[in-house]
């Protein structure tokens, strides 16, 4: 009975799960981190859904593959990947990463430059032990884009980039918190349907792939949902949902550069995020913390009905 081991630590960023790959993962072939994950998703792709989906996972998770950098002076690459597909980018897993490197010791600094498919971050860890991490440019693409949603009538939204795209709504009226979950997954979803079938996009023609609900908050600014590809919810304010809003604050004028805005997600956790100007639109600073949750070693056997997760 063959069997494959590969070497995970798990942790949560404000609740958001991320697994991080050191080990025992093929090696792949590429001179970039986007040449990695293309190997990854053309020729190892089963190894995403059996390293994050169920029985070794859940499908929430999103996984991180530590690689070779594409820059002389940055700690590592990552390739992020989650139950839906591969992530240009993501905020909260960048804050997991970085808190995996430290528990393992393998940071000599406390700030580290990481290469991402979507662009180099700089993460550094605070005196409180929180990571702040300083995304790539994001901005808005197109303000307030009309979408029609069968049976549930119109919804006005941003698109916005934060390391991915982002619809971001701006009339959704109803409540977001745990208890409607059900409700704010399935509305986000069509909203998702209906955007791809109206021909909605990121720049270039890119597909929208992450939508994000609004709310008040009793403890921070504003309060969201936000449903990713795949189907699952952020537990997290989502870091690169965060820099999309933040885009767009800026871009109507209303939030300051070096400002604090407070996010808080469905869940009740918060990330601290501010922004400086930048050419397009601005360069986001998202502040949050991790927790590491299990040190282990995923056992792939070739006689296991379910060696690459139940799809
Ligand atoms: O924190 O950027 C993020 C993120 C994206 C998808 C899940 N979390």
């Amino acid at each position: 009975m063959p069997v494959q081991t590969i070497e995970i630590i798990d942790s949560h960023t404000a609740g958001e799960p991320t697994r991080v790959v050191l080990g025992g993962f093929p090696s792949l072939n590429g001179t970039s981190v986007a040449e990695l994950l293309s190997d990854f998703r053309s020729n190892h792709d089963q190894l995403r859904t059996g390293i994050l989906c169920e029985p070794r996972g859940f499908p929430a998770m999103v996984g991180a593959l530590l690689c070779e950098p594409d820059k002389p002076d940055s700690e590592a690459g990552i390739v992020f990947f989650n139950n839906g597909g591969y992530l240009g980018m993501c905020g909260h897993g960048t804050i997991g990463v970085v808190k995996t490197l430290e528990y393992l010791g393998r940071l000599n600094s406390k700030q580290v430059k990481l290469d991402t498919v979507a662009g180099t971050v700089t993460a550094r860890i605070n005196d409180d032990g929180s990571v702040s991490v300083q995304n790539v440019e994001s901005y808005r693409h197109r303000k307030d884009v009309e979408v029609e949603v069968a049976g549930e009538g119109s919804f006005r939204g941003d698109v916005a980039w934060g390391g991915n795209w982002f619809f971001l709504v701006r009339d959704y009226t109803g409540p977001i918190g745990m208890g409607h979950l059900k409700g704010l997954t399935r509305i986000s979803g069509l909203i998702l349907q209906a955007l791809d079938a109206q021909g909605v996009t990121g720049a270039d023609g890119t597909v929208i792939d992450h939508v994000e609900l609004f709310s008040d908050s009793d403890m921070a600014d504003s309060k969201n949902f936000v449903l990713c590809p795949g189907g699952e919810y952020d537990r997290s304010p989502c870091g690169t949902g965060t820099s999309a809003k933040l885009a767009c604050l800026a871009a109507d004028g209303v939030l300051p550069e070096g400002a604090s805005w407070t996010q808080e997600s469905v869940t009740g956790s918060v990330f601290e995020a501010s922004y400086t100007n930048s050419g397009i639109g601005v360069v986001p600073t998202i502040t949050g913390s991790a927790y590491i949750t299990a040190e282990s070693k995923l056992v792939f056997a070739d006689d296991d009905p379910f060696v690459y997760g139940i799809r």
